[in-house]
């Protein structure tokens, strides 16, 4: 078992050992709720892509200036996060490197995941990078179920790894070692962190241990989207995280709409066209549009649920509610949550 300040956590299981034994990685995969690989992925392909991501944001205000940007060294002035107006801008200019898309793609990672699902499978063109500030920890992504935000189907498995090593202190993902076992999508309620939706814990959930690891570069999870997971704080003083968490499913299988369409482009409308204006190459643009995956309508219940009791939580003063709300403002005043936001904020609500 190992403690930090806010944690504690016993060590990944790591399934080294079974990365070519499809029955051996499913019976875990049942028990564990997650399998996890050292250096599943090429770590130079990693920092290679580490450099050219962290050289975007650069170039967006986000390092300190001058400093490498593999080191990651964040000005602490440009801290935002997902749902910021600030955060979208740097976040779609990563979005566009065609290396960012195409390591979800290589053989390595795809081939592991069609062994385990053991039918041919396709990552969701909705490609997912996340890119977290030091000293922000209230805005660390809280514990949930992927199913609330991704949908589609239950087989989707979900792939997350740092880009680059992320120790402890970086704030790495934990599992909920067997949390998948409750079966069912469980309540969710209003967080201010990432997602913006954090797990209610039933009792047996909460006998549950939670399952981490110092992640060096190339370790890879993978996880099905009932277990329950969260982020650790960016406890660093001054560096930023980044990581990949990228979906893949079954061709044939149903994807949410949503999928379909480039991270967070609900908030500016980033088309595909914009993402691929520079690529040098064509194989991988709109490679789903060959696949046959039944198409289904996305479910805002979620969030919408999220968002009522964000608006009750403001009422009362709530100052994670209160800044919730304000993004909203800030981003679409004209949109009809922005408007109940900003009843809210202004107290005629
Ligand atoms: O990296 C994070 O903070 C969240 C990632 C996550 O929830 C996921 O990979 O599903
Ligand atoms: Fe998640």
């Amino acid at each position: 078992m190992q403690t930090t300040a806010e944690q504690q956590w016993t060590e990944l299981r790591v399934s080294d050992d079974a990365r070519d034994d499809a029955e051996e990685l499913r019976r875990r995969l049942a028990v564990d709720g997650y399998l996890f690989f050292k250096r599943l992925q090429d770590p130079d392909r990693l920092r290679a892509l580490r450099r050219e991501m962290l050289t975007v944001m650069q170039g967006g205000g986000w390092l300190v200036k001058g400093t490498d940007p593999m080191d990651g060294i964040a000005d602490l002035d440009a801290r935002c996060t997902e749902g910021d107006v600030e955060y979208t801008t740097v976040y779609h200019e990563v979005y566009k490197l065609e290396s960012f898309h195409r390591i979800a793609h290589e053989p390595e990672i795809l081939g592991m995941v069609e062994r385990i699902l053991g039918r041919p499978a396709m990552p969701h063109p909705q490609k997912i990078a996340r890119l977290w500030f030091p000293q922000y920890t209230e805005h660390t992504t809280p514990a949930h179920q992927d199913f609330v935000h991704f949908q589609g189907n239950f087989q989707t498995l979900t792939c997350w790894a740092p880009v680059g090593d992320c120790p402890r202190e970086l704030g790495g993902l934990a599992m909920l070692a067997g949390s998948h076992r409750t079966e069912k999508v469980l309540d969710h309620h209003f967080s201010l962190g990432a997602g913006a939706l954090d797990v209610e814990m039933g009792k047996e959930e909460r006998k549950r241990a939670w399952h981490s690891t110092d992640y060096e570069c190339g370790d890879t999870l993978i996880f099905p989207p009932l277990t329950i997971h969260k982020a650790l704080p960016n406890v660093t003083e001054d560096r930023l995280r980044v990581s990949l968490d990228n979906r893949y499913q079954a061709i044939g299988d149903p994807i949410a709409e949503h999928m379909l369409l480039p991270h967070l482009n609900i908030f500016n409308e980033l088309t595909w066209e914009d993402v691929y204006r520079d690529w040098e190459s064509e194989d991988l643009q709109y490679y789903w549009r060959k696949l046959e995956n039944p198409v289904v309508p996305r479910d805002m219940s979620y969030l919408d649920r999220g968002f009522e009791e964000a608006v009750e939580q403001a009422k009362a003063g709530d100052p994670h509610a209160r800044h919730y709300l304000a993004r909203f403002v800030k981003r679409d005043p004209e949109s009809e949550q922005a408007r109940a936001a900003a009843r809210v904020l202004e107290g005629d609500d």
